[in-house]
């Protein structure tokens, strides 16, 4: 029988760096945990580097993460998967092998009559013109077909290569990066307050921006929401625990 717990994950960032291993053996000191005492577990995405779901094949690694995953949901924990911009290609392995349900844009969930407005949270605000073209692309279904038949030396050395360059080169260019741009300069946020012009949210919880985060928000109509990003587990051991009516942030210790 599950517990009563909703636990949030994200930016694990599996596969990138020499201590990848590590991480995710500490990542499963938590997911252990979890079989104790959660009813659902949110992955908000950026869990694995890079990721691409071949017709047939899936990359190498990472299997006592996949492992303690297929564990928990066949204990009857509700898990819950919102692709991130590093493994936006997973489509439907995690959702055929352990029925996860996969988001590919922020959604509601529902959960002990609280309302969550959840997502990874890349793109969102349209602040970036180049990236918004570039999200379009990737996320089109021809030009995934079209990658899927490229040779996978191909494919994984360049995708991996880029994304450790592209890594370096953001935080070389702009060393404050992770740091709160402001209200109005952050796209998670400027998103949230135009949802919660329309409807009441509880929570807003994304990953994404690598740093942990807990802000009261308002909207221009006064609705107001506790925005709550829950950082990171690449280069913190983040996660978010909602409980007893309470959305808190944790480290692994
Ligand atoms: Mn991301």
């Amino acid at each position: 029988m599950p517990g009563n717990k909703l636990y949030f994950i994200t930016d694990a960032h599996l596969g990138a760096g020499n201590d990848s291993l590590q991480r995710e053996k500490e990542l499963c000191q938590l997911l252990d945990r979890m079989k104790e005492d959660a009813a659902m577990v949110v992955l908000l995405g950026d869990m694995f580097d890079f990721w691409f779901t071949y017709r047939h094949v899936v990359p190498k690694g990472h299997i006592r993460f996949l492992g303690r995953l297929a564990q928990l949901a066949d204990a009857g924990v509700k898990l819950h998967f919102f692709i991130g911009n590093h493994d936006m290609w997973l489509f439907n392995y995690l959702k055929e092998e352990m029925d996860i349900t996969m988001h590919d844009e922020p959604d509601t969930l529902e959960f002990d009559g609280k309302r969550f407005l959840v997502g990874h949270g890349d793109g969102l605000g349209h602040l970036d013109k180049r990236y918004d073209f570039l999200r379009r692309i990737f996320r089109s279904r021809l030009n995934q077909r079209l990658f899927s038949l490229l040779p996978q030396w191909m494919t994984f050395g360049v995708a991996t290569g880029w994304s450790s360059k592209s890594r370096k080169g953001h935080i070389k260019k702009n060393p404050d990066i992770f740091k709160y741009q402001g209200d109005d300069r952050e796209g998670i946020v400027i998103y949230c307050r135009q949802r919660l012009q329309k409807e009441h949210f509880d929570y807003c919880v994304f990953g994404h921006r690598h740093t942990p985060l807990t802000r009261q928000i308002h909207a221009d109509n006064g609705n107001s929401s506790l925005y709550v990003n829950v950082g990171d587990w690449i280069l913190n051991r983040n996660y978010a625990v909602y409980t007893d009516g309470q959305l808190t942030l944790h480290n692994l210790e």
